[in-house]
This record gives structure tokens, sequence and C-alpha cells, in this order.
């Protein structure tokens, strides 16, 4: 590595003037100097582009990372903030590989566009680790592993608890009339959560509104539900991709005067959402204003430092590795989910879990 070579070689020129000088306490400092560039020397190089700061998983998220790759567990980070912008990304990505970092960490703002500079790392001989959100490239070569959540089955999840609570209050399917506020257009996160409702609508015969984009983000989700308030008088089901659009939501629907809650019959709004990752969102789960949360994990630090310090030992990482989640709420109605075979219980929080 260029740079670590240069400093190597600063390091040791200042060591040999040092020496000259040959005094007791100089020896000391350079000494000392000479450890901590020995230790920079060893530490691997990672350079990490985040998609941005749109949520608070995101900053969960990017907390955790940052927790890992530190000095004292043996890592140099570099740290990108695409700000949502794939050309962002892909300026940080040439810039890793230009100052040839030891492996790539990418968590990529929408799945498609990645096939080219993910061949100038592979060519780079750079491994490159994707993280949360997936890339759809046309060799999979072109990436070492992936870890995150399976958001299809996170949107099924979800969904499925609205089917449960509709058939427990004898709710008839042609009743519930739902809008979708979506998040980062072309993101998995989005794909997945998208998908998982709007095969449930058709299945079930829901009135599926609207699908609009609400950015994963609290004032897009504000601003997007006050305009669909207008444009529909009987939405009673919100579903949104992420928690902060459903803050925003619940403080849209709330300056319109109506309630968010589980009374669906007496005229209140269910919110479904996605997330679960702080105090609010627990907060809102314990008042009903959202009904159910389909947890999704942003703890992905550990996972990724796990994945390279097995790259670095010379084992080979599964290729796609889905983290397991959970299903929140604090009405007790539906209790478990059936999905695809697979049982899945649902977490009642109480006021204990605020704590
Ligand atoms: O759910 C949302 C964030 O990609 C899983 O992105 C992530 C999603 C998360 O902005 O809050």
């Amino acid at each position: 590595m260029y740079w670590k070579k240069a400093l190597a070689a600063a390091v040791f020129f200042m060591l040999g003037m040092l020496q000259m000088g040959c005094g007791s306490s100089l020896d000391h400092k350079s000494e000392s100097l000479g450890r901590e560039e020995e230790e920079a020397e060893h530490r691997i190089v990672v350079g990490f582009s985040q998609l941005g700061a749109e949520s608070d998983w995101r900053s969960e998220n990017t907390e955790s990372m940052k927790s890992s790759f530190t000095e004292e567990n043996g890592y140099t980070l570099i740290f990108e903030d695409g700000q949502q912008k794939q050309a962002n990304q892909i300026r940080a990505i040439r810039m890793f590989i230009q100052q040839e970092v030891d492996y790539i960490v990418l968590a990529p703002v929408t799945e498609t566009g990645w096939d080219t500079v993910l061949q100038e790392a592979k060519d780079a001989g750079i491994p490159v680790i994707i993280v949360d959100r997936k890339v759809d490239v046309s060799d999979d070569s072109l990436f070492t592993c992936w870890v995150g959540s399976d958001f299809e089955l996170e949107g099924k999840k979800a969904a499925e608890w609205l089917n449960q609570y509709a058939l427990a209050k004898g709710l008839a399917s042609g009743d519930i009339h739902v809008v979708n506020i979506q998040g980062t257009k072309g993101s998995s996160a989005q794909i997945g959560r998208t998908k998982g409702l709007a095969d449930a609508a058709a299945a079930n015969g829901w009135d599926l509104m609207a699908e609009v984009i609400g950015d994963f983000t609290r004032a897009k989700g504000k601003e997007v539900m006050e305009s669909l308030l207008k444009q529909y008088d009987n939405i009673n089901v919100v579903y949104c991709e992420n928690d902060n659009e459903a803050f925003g939501a619940i403080e849209a629907i709330e300056a319109a005067g109506r309630k968010a809650g589980p009374d669906i019959a007496g005229g209140e709004i269910m919110v479904i959402s996605f997330d679960g990752v702080n105090e609010e969102a627990i907060r809102y789960i314990l008042e009903g204003k959202i009904i159910c949360i389909a947890e999704c994990n942003p703890l992905h630090g550990p996972r990724v430092q796990a994945i390279i310090e097995l790259l670095e030992e010379g084992g080979k990482p599964e290729k796609w590795q889905y983290v397991d989640e959970e299903i929140y709420s604090a009405n007790e109605t539906v209790k478990s989910l059936m999905i695809d075979g697979m049982e899945y219980k649902v977490t009642i929080l109480t006021q204990k879990d605020r704590e």
C-alpha cells in the first residue's frame, strides 16, 4: 500500500534523525512513535461507502460500523457518506481503489448501476462486501458476499399481520383501504417491502389505493401523507416502509384532525411500519399509534467485522447472509403468523420494554 510505505519511510527517516541526536528523552519518544507507526502498518484498512443519513436506522447502522472498525480492533476506517446519491458512492469507491484499501464495504443506495465500478475494484484485487441493501449486477463474482435483511419477508410479515388482524376483527377484505408510503425508489428495502404488500393486497382482495415514494424520511412521509389524506377520504391503513416515514405520517394524520390507531371501524387510521430501532418507535407502538413494526436490524458492524476476520484467515464467507428478525406489536390480537410454512411469533411489547 503506497501511503503506508510512504509513512513508514518518513518514520524511518525521522528515527534516523533522532538517533543522530542521541538524547535519552528523544530516544524514548522515538520508540513510542515507532510503535504507533508499526501498529498503523498492521491495521486493516476498510473503506466504507455509506449511502446517507436519512433515518434512525441509518444512524444506528453507521454507529455500529464505526464502533466495529476502530483502531483498538485493528482497523483504519475511511468513512464516506454518499448523501443518497449513487454518483457520490461510485466516486468514494474509486477513491478507495486509489488509496489501495484492504477491503471495500458498500451499503448501496439502489440496486442497479454498480457493474462498472465493482469490476474496477475486482481488477484492483480489492474484496467488496455488500451490506444492508443488495446490488443487482450481471456477475455475482464482483462482490465477495452480502449481509442484510430479507426485505420481502419483512413485508410479508407486516401484511400477514394486517390480514390476521382483519380476520380476527371480522373486517371484510374490501374494507381495507390501504396506502403505501414507499422507501427510496429502487432500493432493496423498497422493492421487497412493496412486493410484500402488493402481493398480499392482490391475494386478499384489499383496496391498495396508492403507492407513493416517501424516501425513508420523516419530512417526506409527512408531506406525502398530507396529500394522500386530501386525495382519499377513506384511507384506513397506512403502510410506511420505515419508522421515520411513519412518524411523519402520524403528524399529518393528527394535523388533519384524525387519529392514528387500530380502531378502523371507529374511524382511526392504522399505521404499519418497519425498523423498530429506537425508543421513539417503541413509544409509538405502546401508544398504539403504530400498530405493528416488522423489525429491521441495523447492527451490521460486528457481522462485517466477522466476515473480514474470516477472509483474513483465508476462509470463505457464505455469499448471502440473512439476519433473523422479529415482528413487534403492543396489540395482542395477533399472536403468531404463518408465512411460507414457517411460524413467526409476534413479540408483544409492554411498558417494561421502554425502560
Ligand atoms: O429500513 C430505512 C433506511 O435499507 C434497511 O433504509 C435499510 C432501510 C431502513 O433508511 O429506515
